[in-house]
């Protein structure tokens, strides 16, 4: 299998699983800067994601599949026993699913692209940022309550893409101080040490396999 990802990205949160997971993906670069977006060996990723974001997952049998949520359950489905995802059919499985759903679509895309692009102005950023404070002590009350992790006990796949999206607090100039809970569950993902090797891996990683990464 290989993951398409660029560095500094949501495409953080499949390595991650990947990592926590044992399964060793070959990584390929995008440039998601250029215009059309191209890999690291020259090939058109418009060609691999017409929407030519990342991250994509490049299967065994040759299709492609997008959206880092999807990603994350199809890698954490494949070592079921590690409890990254919890089986279909049962009552956790849509929690894991609403928390991604709520990482995707109330924080990932809320600090990207509003706090990314400077050109939309302080305005603009000033509203993404009240609203992103809103999110997160929603997150800091269930972690108070129901943590350590998000759904509880086990680390997830949930809790890879939080901590891959809230990891962007200091790039995006969001005050993480009113929430000692959230800066706990950083600290606590990010000594994990299948997380500490999938950073330092997303950051140098070149095209090649990453064994067990
Ligand atoms: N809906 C997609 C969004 C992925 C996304 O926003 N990727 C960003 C990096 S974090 C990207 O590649 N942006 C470049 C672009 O939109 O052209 C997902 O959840 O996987």
């Amino acid at each position: 299998m290989k993951l398409y990802y660029a560095t500094g990205t949501c495409s953080l949160s499949p390595h991650i699983v990947a990592s926590e997971a044992g399964i060793a993906l070959e990584l390929e670069r995008v440039d998601i800067g250029h215009t059309p977006p191209v890999t690291e060996t020259g090939a058109d990723y418009s060609a691999i994601n017409p929407n030519g974001y990342v991250p994509a997952l490049r299967l065994d049998d040759g299709s492609v599949l997008t959206e880092g949520a999807a990603i994350v359950q199809y890698l954490a489905d494949l070592k079921p026993e590690t409890g990254l995802a919890p089986p279909a059919g049962t009552p956790a499985r849509p929690r894991l699913q609403s928390w991604l759903n709520f990482i995707a679509t109330e924080l990932h895309k809320m600090y990207s692209p509003w706090l990314f692009h400077p050109e939309y102005g302080e305005p603009l950023q000033a509203v993404a940022r009240e609203k992103i404070g809103r999110r997160l002590a929603f997150v800091e009350a269930h972690l108070a309550t129901s943590g350590p992790f998000l759904m509880g006990e086990r680390f997830t796949a949930a809790d890879a893409y939080l901590f891959t999206i809230v990891g962007w607090s200091g790039y995006a100039k969001v005050d993480l101080s009113a929430f000692p809970q959230v800066r706990g569950f950083m600290d606590r993902v990010a000594a994990r040490p299948k997380v500490h090797d999938a950073v330092a891996a997303h950051s140098r990683a070149s095209r090649r396999t990453l064994q067990n990464a």
